[in-house]
């Protein structure tokens, strides 16, 4: 930098009170002037032009300040989310002169987890020096250590996580079960940004140092998608979306991408859609609308807003008929069911969290050929299977989707059909994976869900699943403790006093009560029917 640019910026401070600022590009032209208050000074917003994955802006921002301090923590913070190549600020002496002049660089990924690099303060004619080296430099190590992890098909993201008064061991569950979710999704994850605060922010959800740390780790990753564990607000989300150059979506919205990934049959996929829409339209903002931003005017109704009443209108009326269809949808379900006429067999539902085991505990009870994976909600659409039980008695097994804590409404709707299935068990077998950290909080989350649908009666048998993941004898005592029977679905342990059990729930104390338990049953499945 130039002596007389360093000396034409404090002097214009000097005189009017301000701090004065400029942005200036690599070749040393003076792009944007910026005038600001007595302590701080406002950058042009970019809005949503991207600097490209791992690029810096290109840009420097000088600027001034009245006192002598060195940058504050709003500077660092704009020096990370406008990317700049880096932010100085200029001291003055009492006759308006520079005095020294700090500056401060974003840095690449690191072994210390650093994030801002300041250098120590020198007079301004001395900044420029090192610097076009020292960016060069930054820059090919940006791109170096982005390369290097750019191998593999799924999306990186960060995942970011608020204490929000919870416990530490229920944080570390909810973070665990987070990664597992972004994994399901096809999402591998590039670091965990964690907040401890009481609640979330209003408006940003993260405090603004937690922000800033937030979005230079990802563009020390060359990461473009961060994922909230908790769910955000409409307003938390836009702002968050306007403030940095990054897609934010929560918890919510990443299980909805699975559902939507997952989804088969035209009902699912309806649904699932649908439940996007109605999660996506608050949230609805100018960020969604690309390039059409530029064309807004400061602050005024410009082109960007009306495109985006047209776009909250086209994603209303889409839902409308999505509305529409589904409820015909629904109709001939209903139509089939009755036509299946079931109503003297009784029916077993599984129920349980996601990756419980639900359709290898089908599989093993009806030899059939489920579809079983290692992810959340492998098994979208509820499946059916007949099993025979001694004295040619029929009983109809279903499979169901997987429940999780915390789901919200939005999602609930989406398993209508699943719902409607549930609705017709004289008995729920609510498999629990015994191998879990938090069978109970699990437990209650299963619960949960069927008490909002108000199906908290229907008969219980807790089925405590893959013990051959313990120590020999802990998952038996572990079941005892709950009243519950262990198996292993996997290796098809303990059925035998499943099936006993669930006839003498079925037979004995539910509706069909002419014959008795306990005695031999024959695994055999007898044809398959598709719900
Ligand atoms: N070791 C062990 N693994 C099991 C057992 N039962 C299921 N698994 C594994 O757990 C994973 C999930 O099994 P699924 O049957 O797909 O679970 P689910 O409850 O149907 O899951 P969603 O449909 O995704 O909700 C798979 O990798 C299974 O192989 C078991 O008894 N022992
Ligand atoms: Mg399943």
């Amino acid at each position: 930098m130039t002596h007389d640019l360093a000396r034409e910026l404090t002097l214009l401070s000097h005189a009017t009170g301000r701090q004065v600022g400029v942005l200036v590009d690599r070749r040393g032209a003076v792009t944007h002037a910026m005038v600001g208050g007595p302590h701080s000074i406002e950058l042009p917003d970019w809005g949503r032009m991207r600097a490209g994955p791992g690029r810096l802006r290109g840009l420097r921002c000088i600027h001034t300040h009245l006192g002598n301090e060195g940058l504050t923590r709003d500077d660092l913070t704009d020096l990370a989310l406008l990317r700049l190549d880096a932010m100085v600020s200029v001291g003055m002496d009492a006759s308006g002169l520079p005095d020294r002049a700090f500056t401060a660089t974003l840095r690449a990924a690191n072994d210390e987890g650093a994030t801002v690099q300041q250098l120590p303060p020198r007079p301004p004619s001395l900044v420029d020096l090192d610097f076009q080296r020292f960016i060069r430099d930054l820059e090919e190590e940006l791109a170096r250590t982005t390369r290097a992890r750019t191998v593999g098909d799924g999306e990186r993201a960060i995942l970011v996580s608020v204490t929000a008064g919870r416990r530490a061991e229920d944080h570390e569950a909810a973070i665990a079960e987070l990664k597992e979710l972004a994994r399901s999704a096809g999402v591998v994850v590039a670091d965990v940004v964690t907040q401890h605060r009481p609640r979330m922010d209003p408006k940003y959800a993260l405090g603004e140092g937690k922000l800033q740390d937030l979005v230079i780790r990802a563009f020390q990753r060359g990461v473009d998608l961060v994922i909230f564990d908790q769910n955000l607000t409409p307003t938390q989300a836009r702002n968050l979306g306007e403030r940095m150059e990054l897609r934010v979506i929560d918890r919510t919205q990443l299980i909805l991408d699975i559902f939507a990934q997952r989804a088969s049959t035209r009902d699912g996929k309806l649904q699932v859609e649908l439940a996007q829409l109605r999660y996506r339209l608050p949230r609805l903002s100018q960020q969604d609308l690309g390039l059409s931003r530029l064309g807004a005017g400061i602050g005024g109704r410009g082109p960007g807003e009306t495109k985006l009443e047209v776009d909250r209108r086209r994603v209303r009326d889409r839902i409308a008929r999505l509305e529409r269809e589904l409820t015909h949808l629904r109709r001939e379900r209903e139509e089939r069911r009755r036509r299946r006429d079931r109503r003297g067999l009784p029916v077993l539902s599984i129920v349980g969290y996601t990756n419980a085991g639900k359709s290898t505990l089908l599989r093993a009870l009806t030899a059939s050929d489920v579809r079983v994976e290692d992810r959340m909600f492998a098994t979208l659409d509820p499946t059916s299977r007949r099993l025979r039980f001694p004295r040619e008695r029929d009983v109809i097994v279903t499979d169901t989707v997987g429940f999780i804590r915390d789901l919200p409404v939005d999602l609930v709707a989406a398993f209508r059909a699943t719902l409607e299935e549930l609705d017709g068990a004289d008995v729920f077998l609510h498999v629990v994976d015994a191998s879990a950290p938090d069978i109970e909080r699990r437990i209650a989350a299963v619960r949960r869900v069927l008490g909002e649908i108000g199906l908290e009666d229907t008969p219980e048998l807790l089925v405590f699943n893959q013990i051959d993941r313990l120590a020999p004898g802990d998952g038996a005592a572990l079941a005892e403790r709950h009243g519950a029977v262990a198996i292993s679905a996997l290796h098809g342990s303990g059925l035998r006093e499943l099936l006993e059990r669930a006839a003498t729930l079925l037979f004995e104390e539910g509706h069909h009560r002419s014959a008795g338990a306990g005695e031999l049953f024959a695994l055999t499945a007898a044809g398959g029917t598709s719900a």
